[in-house]
């Protein structure tokens, strides 16, 4: 993982990890040209920036090709099951704050199965970032139809196209209570960068949606298709993110339009801030082998 030439290495400076030290011995087994694999350099770039050991970083994964990256990036990681990432990040996140919690997972596995969990871990506010790669179809499973899927799109399970509107997981996330929510395109992986960047530094539940094109089973949502109609929030020089109404204007402001970059950001108190139990050092690291529970139990005997 290491430079070979720092062979005294005494402190983290001293390993000077290069995005390459975060791939696994696994290449990654995405389709050529998926969205996927930019947002997996966007991410391992990121960790370089930021000075992010492996060791320091736990990855939760949904189900979905999204979450086949559990093979190919080099950090702590669990796969879970489908829509539960975020339930398994939160109690990993609670034992041990310490951790850089990141979950990563597709639009069916957050605002499908998984959607309960999105707005509950969203109006909790624990410091985690979670990755979106927002594909607006089940890769995975070879091709249905998403929440997020367009109004008409048509896919072997909706043959005669989609007669719902879209969940839109930025509005969902505003209204629930996020405090650092954004959008990413993973066509423009510079820029992706800075807002996951921005994520992971913030205190408190940030949330990205990744705009990622499938290309075997959404030839609707492609990269040129978002590279006509994405624009640049953080360009603009009077936009007040802080004002939660200012940012649900902007996400439903022009249609036929899409904002990315960071389009709400606050602070607020964490979770993690109201646990007394946390205060002063992590769980795992309580020492418990003396704790007598039986005092307790009897109460309730
Ligand atoms: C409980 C459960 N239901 C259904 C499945 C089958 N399944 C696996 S992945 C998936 C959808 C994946 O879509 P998405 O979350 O958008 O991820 P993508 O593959 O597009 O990255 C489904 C329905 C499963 N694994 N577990
Ligand atoms: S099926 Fe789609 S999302 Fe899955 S790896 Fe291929 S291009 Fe990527
Ligand atoms: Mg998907």
């Amino acid at each position: 993982m290491a430079s070979k030439k720092n062979k005294n290495r005494s402190s983290k400076e001293d390993y000077n990890l290069k995005p390459g030290d975060f791939n696994t011995e696994r290449r990654p087994t995405w389709c050529l040209g998926c969205g996927n694999y930019g947002i997996w350099n966007s991410l391992k770039k990121t960790f370089v920036e930021l000075g992010l050991m492996p060791h320091e970083i736990l990855i939760v994964y949904g189900i979905g090709c999204s979450g086949n990256g559990a093979n190919f990036i080099k950090t702590y990681a669990f796969h879970a099951l489908h829509g539960r990432a975020l339930p398994v990040a939160t109690g990993a996140k609670l034992a041990n704050h310490k951790l850089n919690v990141i979950i990563m997972g597709g639009d069916g596995d957050g605002v499908g199965i998984g959607g309960n969990h999105f707005i509950h871990t969203c109006r909790r506010n624990i410091n985690m970032t979670y990755l979106m790669h927002n594909n607006k179809v089940y890769g995975l499973t070879t091709g249905q139809t998403s929440p997020t899927s367009d109004r008409g799109f048509k896919t072997k399970s909706t043959p005669g196209g989609v007669l719902e509107k879209p969940v839109d997981p930025v509005l969902l996330a505003l209204v629930s209570g996020a405090t650092y929510v954004a959008r990413g395109f993973a066509g423009t992986t510079g820029h992706l960068m800075e807002i996951i960047k921005k994520a992971i530094k913030h205190e408190g539940f940030s949330f990205i949606d990744i705009l990622q094109p499938c290309v075997t089973f959404n030839k609707q949502n492609t990269y040129d298709f978002y590279r006509e109609k994405i624009y640049n929030v953080d360009e603009l020089k009077d936009y007040n993110r802080s004002n939660l109404s200012e940012a649900i204007n902007m996400e439903l402001k022009e249609e036929g339009k899409i904002p990315v970059g960071i389009i709400y950001q606050v602070k607020e108190p964490t979770y993690e801030d109201g646990l007394k139990q946390i205060e002063r050092k992590p769980l795992v690291d309580h020492i418990i082998t003396d704790v007598d529970i039986n005092k307790l139990l009897n109460n309730y005997y």
